[in-house]
């Protein structure tokens, strides 16, 4: 006896939207940041993008094209037109439905850079039967026509905001669908589970209850393993998206701009003799040997009496609650003061480097009292640059456990992924309970449907509109 569990049936339950081409207007707008550079890109996608193209462009006239229509996956070049007149000269493309971004008819046309040829190109496809786009709705028709799942269409714009090669990498993955094909396979591997316990439920001669139940265990927590596996990744992925928030702290004029200039590699932050320099925080990503950092330089922390002093002090403390790590940095030709016994107390829960600065000038900083911190401060001197190598392996061991390594694995770098992930598995580990516990077969179907519930809206089927609004709305316009 063999009952297919078909997941196309399944999700089509749950209105599934994918796959059935939608029939909406034609959108146009600016696909790349207007300003000074070589080329801008107008991008047309709909049904009345050839249409458009038609009206408003001109062939370069030469004896061999002319008249000749608009070539699909040709680049034609010639002129944009208004009411007769040139505006200027182009490069287009017509790409025809199905084979493209949207699935639609999509034409793009490379005028000049700057801010004026791309913004009177737009206004003229803005006079025929079209619209501005919104933002991500190129990439939202992708995946409404079902080019493209939601995992893929929310690396799009994870490609876009990337501020390192590693977080580049991860969502360059989950485009090419690495991470709905593990979703996918377990989607079916669940549906298999289910389909062996309609059986039971159906035609409880064809099997024995207990065997089927004892392989639904076993595969049930193969697959809470397989999840939780994924789940464990999240906190690597949201570092290497969102880079490590590193606040660097301490009294003044110990050297933390200089360190921040150091750790950049550029004079980003004004660095003087004088205590109080730095008065407000100033952030920057950094790309240290592969390690993503956000990096943060603050205001030496000491009472003040200068009011904005004191607003940067209280800055410098409230960036702290939010950070990753904290690299607290000394003096080493000072000796320990009340400041730094303050934010030593200060940061006492958080993840801390501990740096002794300027190891090149005799060492007055005794830390009786702090054994810990004794044993586990690094030495650097940021004017002889010395040190930086430690800080970075520090940082390797605390985040990625000695090493790091993108090549094979697969990273969940998105909140929501998370936590449906973390919903399925709670699911799924009902579902144990439930055989422990005796319950009957149909008990444990509807949390291994809502398991399914959880994983299908991780790659689109069955989602919201209020959802993929949502999710498109992060994207910029033009994609
Ligand atoms: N000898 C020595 N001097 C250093 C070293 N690092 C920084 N300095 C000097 O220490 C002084 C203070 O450096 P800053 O980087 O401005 O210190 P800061 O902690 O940012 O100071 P505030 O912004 O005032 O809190 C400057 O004169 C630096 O040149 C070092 O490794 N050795
Ligand atoms: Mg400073």
């Amino acid at each position: 006896m063999c009952i297919m569990y078909n997941k196309k049936l399944y999700f089509s339950f749950k209105l599934e939207r994918n796959g059935d081409m939608m029939r909406e207007d034609t959108i146009a707008s600016i696909a790349t940041f207007p300003g000074n550079a070589g080329i801008n890109i107008i991008r047309i996608s709909g049904d009345n993008a050839l249409n458009i193209a038609e009206n408003i462009f001109e062939k370069k006239k030469n004896k061999s094209n002319i008249n000749m229509n608009l070539k699909p996956r040709y680049l034609h070049y010639g002129f944009i037109l208004d009411e007769g007149k040139v505006v200027d000269e182009v490069l287009l493309s017509y790409m025809k439905a199905p084979n493209t971004y949207t699935k639609e008819d999509i034409v793009e046309i490379n005028c000049h850079g700057g801010v004026i040829s791309a913004k009177k190109i737009l206004d003229i496809v803005l006079n025929y039967d079209c619209r501005l786009a919104e933002r991500g709705e190129f990439t939202k028709r992708a995946f409404l026509n079902g080019r493209i799942d939601l995992t893929q269409a929310e690396a799009v714009i994870d490609i876009i905001n990337s501020k390192t090669d590693s977080s580049h990498e991860i969502s360059v993955n989950h485009l090419e669908g690495r991470l709905s094909k593990e979703i996918n396979n377990t989607i079916d591997d669940i549906m298999d589970l289910l389909a062996n316990i309609e059986v039971n439920i159906d035609f409880p001669e064809y099997d024995e209850d207990e065997i089927t139940i004892s392989k639904a265990k076993e595969k049930c927590s193969e697959i809470v393993y397989k999840i939780d596996k994924l789940i464990q990744t999240a906190d690597t992925g949201k570092i290497f998206k969102e880079g490590i928030k590193t606040v660097i702290l301490g009294k003044p004029n110990v050297g933390k701009s200089s360190l921040m200039n150091f750790l950049l590699n550029e004079n980003r932050a004004i660095v003087t003799e004088i205590p109080g320099t730095t008065r407000d925080t100033i952030e920057e990503y950094v790309n240290i040997k592969g390690i993503p950092l956000r990096i943060i330089d603050t205001a030496g922390i000491r009472e003040t009496e200068d009011i904005v002093e004191k607003i940067g002090v209280e800055k410098a403390l409230s960036k702290v609650d939010e950070a990753d790590l904290v690299i607290m940095v000394f003096d080493s030709s000072r000796e320990l003061e009340e400041e730094d016994k303050k934010i030593i107390e200060y940061i006492e829960n958080k993840k801390v480097i501990y740096i002794n600065n300027k190891s090149d000038l005799d060492n007055k900083l005794e830390l009786q009292n702090y054994d810990y911190i004794k044993q586990n401060i690094i030495n650097i001197s940021v004017l002889k640059s010395t040190g930086l190598q430690e800080i970075i392996n520090k940082i390797t061991d605390m985040f990625f456990k000695g090493s790091i390594n993108l090549d094979n694995d697969l990273i969940i770098n998105n909140l929501r992924h998370k936590n449906l992930l973390i919903k399925a598995k709670n699911s799924l580990k009902e579902v144990l309970k439930s055989i422990d516990d005796g319950f009957s077969i149909d008990f444990i179907e509807i949390d291994l449907k809502d398991a399914l519930e959880s994983l299908g809206l991780i790659v689109g089927k069955a989602v919201s509109d209020d959802l993929i609004d949502k999710i498109f709305e992060e994207f910029c316009i033009g994609k």
